[in-house]
């Protein structure tokens, strides 16, 4: 980075800073990632110079012919990933996506039926601060306060009740599989469309850990960034050629205009990547290590949501386990350079500023190397820094066991 550095200290050495944070911390965000490096050079590349507005061979502008075959390939690398017959590559985010996909498929006003916040549902899946509360009449379905799951029956119920154009299915914080299968039929039954979003198990859904919900929506969207391991942004998926065709009109010019094709580059890159026999394996750990964390949250006597996990993610209920809310706990586990967020539970008190819980995701840290033995440490660590949040020589104890785990980990893998 010498031209930055020359050109502008004050970005170079704040990017530094937090190239040293994300170095030295343990990052157990559940929808963060490292990226490679390939997917690095190929988002920071000079095509952050093209404008190409439109689609490969349908652009407005001259001089596409390299950006095209740039796009080309990452849907064609997309359509492979997910046995998906149309895509779209050119999200910007997540919510770009869902917006895309629901304008495609209802009209202003018409009901739309969500997982609701609380339950780990999505913001832009129907919460009444987002386009998805706003523009249509929003409705939500929740879990099982009890199991922590979602409950069919209870969806179905709801679903006949309020009879929505749209149910919209997938999730932020649920760690347990969602049965696409099911949803299918619910929607049937009230001859609404299902559209998935699986920005979180996106990675487990390409490499078959998780059912795929390809074959029952009528749209799927997700991100980029979390389990595809890939840059920041957002991808349409659909089988159904006609709704593929609005989705292509509806992001542009319905909802953006020049796509970013440095990052769909970097997109493309990480489907390359995602298409390698390492990368199931990187997710076959991924999924061990939350399974391996959860168990020991579970020894150690907390409260689990749902008693485990399927996935990439646990959530804990610290309030019950410890008495102390999820921020206390962010703000405590900051302190000892362990990054996590705190998140609202299933029929959570506390307001979204406190929360009663805590999200842990295992993605990231699986690609720094660790292994489950490693996300039992993690597991313990966490415990012993909430067991003494206001000793401050244990605190910087713990601290320090962070950063040697962290090394034994990187002197491991070198
Ligand atoms: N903010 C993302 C997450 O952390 O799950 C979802 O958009």
């Amino acid at each position: 980075m010498d031209f930055l550095k020359n050109e502008d200290f004050e970005i170079y050495n704040l990017i530094k800073k937090e190239e040293e944070r994300q170095n030295e911390n343990i990052e157990l965000i559940a929808s963060e990632n490292f990226v490679s490096k390939a997917v690095l050079e190929a988002q920071g590349s000079i095509l952050t110079n093209k404008y190409a507005e439109g689609y490969p061979n349908k652009r407005y502008y001259g001089g596409c012919e390299f950006i095209d075959l740039i796009e080309d390939l990452a849907r064609e690398r997309l359509k492979k990933l997910f046995n998906v017959k149309y895509v779209n590559v050119q999200p910007h985010s997540g919510s770009q996506a869902n917006m895309a996909a629901i304008r495609s498929l209802i009209n202003h006003n018409d009901k739309v039926l969500g997982m609701a916040l609380d339950a780990g549902g999505h913001l832009t899946h129907g919460y009444k601060l987002s386009f998805s509360g706003q523009d249509y009449q929003s409705f939500s379905y929740g879990v099982n306060i009890e199991t922590g799951m979602i409950d069919y029956n209870d969806v179905l119920r709801i679903a006949k009740e309020v009879k929505p154009k749209l149910i919209i299915c997938g999730a932020s914080a649920y760690p347990r599989e969602i049965d696409f299968k099911k949803f299918k039929e619910i929607a049937d039954e009230v001859g609404a469309f299902l559209m998935a979003d699986i920005a979180h198990i996106a990675g487990l859904v390409a490499t078959n850990y998780h059912n795929s919900p390809i074959p029952y929506c009528d749209i799927v969207t997700s991100t980029t960034h979390k389990t595809l391991r890939g840059p920041r942004g957002g991808i349409i998926m659909t089988n159904n050629e006609e709704i593929a065709k609005k989705v292509d009109k509806t992001l542009f010019p319905g909802v953006q205009g020049g796509p970013l094709e440095h990052v769909i580059a970097a997109k493309a890159v990480a489907f390359k990547e995602d298409l390698e026999p390492s990368y199931k394996e990187y997710i076959h750990q991924v999924i061990l290590n939350a399974k391996a964390m959860s168990n020991e949250f579970l020894k150690l006597g907390y409260k689990v949501i749902s008693n485990g996990t399927d996935n990439h993610l646990l959530l804990l209920d610290v309030k019950e386990s410890k008495g102390i809310t999820g921020k206390e706990v962010e703000d405590l586990l900051s302190k000892v350079n362990i990054t996590v967020n705190k998140n609202s539970i299933p029929g959570d008190k506390e307001k979204p500023m406190l929360t009663s819980g805590i999200r842990l995701g295992s993605p990231a840290m699986t690609t720094k190397g660790y292994k489950e033995a490693d996300f039992v440490k993690v597991a313990d660590l966490i415990d012993q820094a909430i067991s003494h949040k206001d000793d401050l020589n244990e605190l910087e104890k713990i601290k320090k066991e962070v950063k040697e785990l962290n090394d034994s980990v990187k002197k491991r893998n070198e």
